[in-house]
């Protein structure tokens, strides 16, 4: 069996506990002492670091969510001078929805550990060619792989995500052992390879390591099925560093979660109650040692389920399952995460009406992303070039808005069904969970 850490990979539970508590008091003191956003939520709640005493504590402490990261954009949450940090990562999304994270040497050391434990996991050695088509640049995807696969000491091949012919060509001529993309790029180029002729069997491909999008153990059976590997799954969100924040093992039954580094609680979304281990609620997490962008209890939004029952790969870190769905209306769209308010916002700012409706599918493993917008009386016009004109307008606001372009549908004035109660805004066909 294969550890990247083994020692803290494997060690007992109580032995983990220990480095926690010792980590937080550390971190909630720090935080306090250097992030004026979150030492004025402590003070309204009437918190000061010494009430922390382990993580047992930890449920005294005020939660912080997407709406304080939008509010302190960018330096509210910075941890340490900006000269001390050497990063930033964010997510897609508009500037008021965006995230963006600052990361310290020191940071960066620990994401890529966090990301090399997933790679070794997986099977990884210094003998494997791992392909990372997973976006570079400001998301977290590629620069992760890239670092954990680097770290485990693979050859790595920085593809990027998209043009496919070049990452097929490479897969092949370079031999690449392990891809790690998202779950239905994968699919894509399982079918792609199969289109071209290749047989699951004619690659070297033993791994995948899949995450940054909900996908069901259909589509994990269909991709190993099609690329001749074993799938693996990977979690993670910018804002505690990216992915890696947890990975599958052999075991592939949901993922353990790195507790040296992430504390993890669930509680209850509508009352923020902690709930006790094996209970179904939203997944928070406090970073422990995070020096630039150090939060402490992040409401993900995502749904999950923790479980510390026993695992046959040796590994001791609680395990979390698959995101069950969203305590929000975030939905990912072909990777990239997207609000309807995103939506709304270039609807308004292109002079059209709120009625709106976006359908989202998947379709041959991608995801199909449709925005039917209602006209008013004046921007209707029954020359179709000119509506058509209109639509690619509309599309190119989006794209520049949500980093993905829908296919926009101007529909006349009036067709879109009003509803007497909470608008349903997003028909999602996708059977994600
Ligand atoms: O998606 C980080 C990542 C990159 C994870 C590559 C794994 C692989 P964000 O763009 O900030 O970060 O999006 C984070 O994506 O809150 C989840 O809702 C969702 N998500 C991430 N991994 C998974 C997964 C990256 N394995 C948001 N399964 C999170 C389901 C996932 N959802």
């Amino acid at each position: 069996m294969n550890y990247y850490q083994p020692e803290i990979e494997t060690a007992p539970n109580d032995e983990i506990r220990r480095i926690q508590n010792e980590k937080i008091v550390k971190q909630v003191r720090y935080v306090y002492d250097n992030v004026p956003y979150y030492r004025d939520l402590m003070d309204k709640k009437g918190v000061t670091p010494d009430d922390i005493k382990g993580v047992d504590d930890i449920k005294k402490l005020p939660f912080l969510t997407k709406d304080d990261l939008r509010e302190a954009y960018p330096y509210g949450l910075l941890g340490t001078d900006l000269k001390n940090c050497i990063r930033i990562q964010s997510t897609s999304g508009t500037t008021g929805k965006r995230v963006v994270a600052f990361y310290t040497q020191k940071d960066i050391d620990m994401w890529e550990e966090c990301c090399a434990r997933a790679v070794v996991a997986a099977g990884g050695t210094n003998e494997d060619v791992c392909q990372v088509c997973y976006g570079y640049g400001l998301f977290t995807g590629g620069a992760g792989l890239n670092g954990g696969s680097q770290k485990v000491g693979c050859l790595t091949l920085p593809m990027s995500s998209g043009n496919t012919d070049r990452q097929i060509q490479f897969m092949m001529d370079l031999n690449a052992t392990i891809l790690c993309c998202t779950p239905s790029y994968a699919a894509y180029i399982g079918e792609s390879l199969a289109e071209r002729g290749y047989k699951p069997e004619d690659n070297k491909l033993k791994a995948g390591i899949f995450g940054a999008e909900p996908w069901t153990e259909e589509m994990r059976q269909s991709i190993e099925k099609s690329l001749g590997i074993k799938a693996y799954d990977i979690y993670g969100l910018t804002e505690t560093s990216g992915p890696g924040v947890a990975f599958e093992c052999s075991e592939q039954s949901g993922m353990h979660i790195n507790e040296d580094h992430f504390y993890a609680e669930i509680i209850d979304p509508e009352t923020g109650e902690t709930l006790p281990e094996g209970e179904k609620g939203e997944l928070v997490f406090t970073s422990l040692d995070k020096e630039g962008f150090p939060l402490l209890r992040y409401r993900t939004k995502d749904i999950c389920i923790l479980s510390r029952k026993k695992c046959s790969c040796g590994r001791t870190h609680v395990k979390m399952t698959k995101p069950l769905g969203r305590s929000d209306d975030m939905m990912i769209i072909r990777g990239v995460n997207v609000f309807p308010s995103q939506i709304e916002t270039v609807l308004l700012k292109e002079g059209y009406p709120p009625n709106y409706e976006i359908v989202v599918d998947r379709v041959n493993n991608s995801d199909t992303f449709d925005i039917y917008v209602e006209c008013t009386p004046e921007l209707f016009s029954d020359k179709i070039s000119e509506m058509q004109e209109n639509e690619k307008k509309l599309n190119l606001a989006m794209r520049s808005m949500l980093g993905i372009g829908p296919k926009i549908h101007l529909v006349p004035p009036k067709t879109i069904a009003r509803s007497e109660g909470k608008a349903v805004r997003v028909i999602d066909k996708r059977k994600l969970h």
